[in-house]
C-alpha cells in the first residue's frame, strides 16, 4: 500500500499533480495532514509519520520516502505506463536525476534563502545564486520545451514548481515553460483538490 502525507497548498501539492499525471490516484491514497506554516498556523499532524512532522513524505509498504526528489523519482518509477520517469539505460537518465538532485541541493534552498532575504557572499560561493539558477534553466530551455527536449518529465514538474509558487522570474523561456508545465491536468487536478480540502 502506498499513501502521500499531503497539507493543501504545500510543497506536497506537486506530488498530488504528479499522481494525477502518473494515472495513480487508484493506487495512492492521500492522507491530508496539518503542517506547521510559516505565518504560525497549523501544526504538527499525530498521524503524519515524516519524522520532521513535514509533507511530503509517502508511505510505501511501511517504508518512508521523504524529500520531494526522492518522492518524484519514486513515483514516476513506480507509474512507467505515464512516461514521466526516465529508465535506466536511458541515455538521458543521467541528466534526469541530475535535474532531481539539483532541485533538492540548490534550487530550494537558494530560492529559500532569497525570499527570507538572507544573504552572504559564502552562500553564493557554495550555491550560487537566485539569478545563476535562472540563468542555467533559461540556457536549458533555450531550444527545447521541456528540461529533457521534446518531452515533459517528473523533472520539469518538480523544478518548474517553485515558480508556480512564487511567481514566474520574468525571463521568456523560463516563463514559456512554466506555463507549459501549469496547463496540465494534474497541476489543474491539485489545485481542485485543494480547494476541497480547505485550502
Ligand atoms: N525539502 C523538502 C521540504 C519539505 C517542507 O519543508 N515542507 C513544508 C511544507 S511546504 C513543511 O512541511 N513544513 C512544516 C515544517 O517545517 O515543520 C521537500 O522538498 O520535500
Amino acid at each position: 500500500m502506498i499513501t502521500l502525507y499531503h497539507s493543501p497548498r504545500s510543497r506536497s501539492t506537486r506530488i498530488v499533480a504528479l499522481l494525477k499525471d502518473l494515472d495513480a490516484l487508484d493506487h495512492v491514497a492521500i492522507e491530508v495532514v496539518t503542517s506547521p506554516r510559516m505565518d504560525g498556523s497549523g501544526g504538527r499532524d499525530p498521524r503524519n509519520p515524516h519524522p520532521d512532522g513535514k509533507v511530503p513524505v509517502l508511505d510505501h509498504d511501511g517504508v518512508l520516502v521523504w524529500e520531494s526528489s526522492a518522492i518524484v523519482g519514486q513515483l514516476a518509477e513506480l507509474f512507467p505506463d505515464a512516461g514521466l520517469g526516465v529508465s535506466v539505460g536511458d541515455p538521458q537518465r543521467g541528466a534526469y536525476l541530475s535535474w532531481l538532485a539539483w532541485y533538492a541541493g540548490v534550487v530550494e534552498p537558494v530560492l529559500t534563502l532569497q525570499a527570507l532575504g538572507i544573504d552572504h557572499p559564502g552562500l553564493a560561493k557554495t550555491f550560487r545564486t537566485a539569478d545563476d539558477l535562472k540563468a542555467r534553466l533559461a540556457a536549458a530551455l533555450a531550444d527545447r520545451p521541456y528540461l529533457l527536449g521534446e518531452r515533459y518529465t517528473a523533472a520539469d514538474l518538480l523544478l518548474h514548481s517553485p515558480y508556480a509558487w512564487f511567481g514566474k522570474p520574468g525571463v521568456p523561456a523560463i516563463d514559456a515553460w512554466v506555463d507549459r508545465c501549469m496547463d496540465r491536468p494534474g497541476a489543474r487536478y491539485a489545485a481542485e483538490f485543494d480547494a476541497r480540502h480547505g485550502a
